[in-house]
């Protein structure tokens, strides 16, 4: 059964990024919050720090999947693969890699405009970012924004923050900020301008992120070879990702072969 309903299909090929949910109920929401309060405060006592001076530095993390289990079950949630997979277009996903990225209370910085298949070794613009909110997330609380039909431009080098800035001039008043309700997502395509900007309010913004690739994309070392996931390619140029790092799932995928690759999932 399809996940996409056509309006939402529409919206994404119109626009490059789409709400849709929930996608995951109140309480598995809730365990998620849990699931990350207990893992930042383990990283933190793994190099003697208090938690909140920990979380005041530290805002991102990757491949939380294989650290916490609980995170690893999300990264396997059928229906946000099934949805990934739909508006890719491909019978089966592959998982770049996870994030988390948190904004606290009156805090967090700017993400600069960026596309993010430029900063990542892969070939083909067919991938897209599941950006699962696990609180409700707002303008003021730092909601991305997106540049309309931003994806179907051509492809573009990556943007070196430190020395440059994407300029929109009066296109800038199209990006208008999406709110996500907790426990719902908004996916965009890898090739979507977008950016958030801090959280101005007293409240948490969480997100939890699983970058989904159509699982035949190749890996092109020419292009973001100073990705930290580029160390962990395994295979040849032009060749799909190795299933280790790089793990497949979806619609297509046998029951047998989703319980082996979830092996050690809580
Ligand atoms: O969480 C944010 O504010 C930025 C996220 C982002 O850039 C992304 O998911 O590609």
């Amino acid at each position: 059964m399809p996940e996409v309903t056509p309006q939402q299909h529409a919206l994404f090929e119109e626009q490059g990024h789409v709400v849709i949910g929930p996608i995951l109920p109140p309480a598995d929401v809730a365990r998620l919050r849990q699931a990350f309060e207990a893992q930042a405060a383990a990283w933190a006592a793994e190099i003697d720090t208090p938690l909140d001076d920990y979380l005041a530095v530290v805002s991102q993390w990757t491949n939380v999947w294989e650290h916490n289990p609980v995170f690893r079950e999300q990264l396997y949630h059928q229906r946000a693969a099934a949805i990934a997979a739909e508006l890719i277009g491909c019978q089966r996903v592959r998982v770049f890699h996870d994030h988390l990225i948190v904004k606290p209370p009156h805090g967090g910085s700017t993400v600069p405009w960026h596309r993010d298949l430029p900063n990542w070794p892969v070939a083909e613009p067919r991938a897209v970012s599941c950006w699962l909110a696990l609180d409700d997330v707002t303008a003021e609380s730092g909601a991305m924004r997106f540049m309309p039909g931003g994806h179907r431009e051509p492809v573009t080098r990556s943007i070196d923050f430190l020395n440059e800035a994407k300029v929109w001039g009066e296109r800038e008043r199209d990006a208008v900020p999406v709110a996500v309700p907790a426990g719902s997502a908004v996916f965009h395509h890898c090739l979507s301008w977008h950016t958030s900007p801090p959280n101005s309010t007293a409240g948490w913004r969480r997100a939890y992120i699983t970058i989904y690739l159509d699982a035949t994309c190749t890996y092109d070392p020419t292009r973001a070879a100073w990705h930290p996931m580029a160390g962990r390619v395994s295979v040849p140029a032009g060749a799909t990702f190795n299933e280790d790092v790089f793990p497949t799932l979806g619609p297509g995928l046998s029951a047998a072969h989703l319980a082996t690759l979830r092996g050690g999932a809580a």
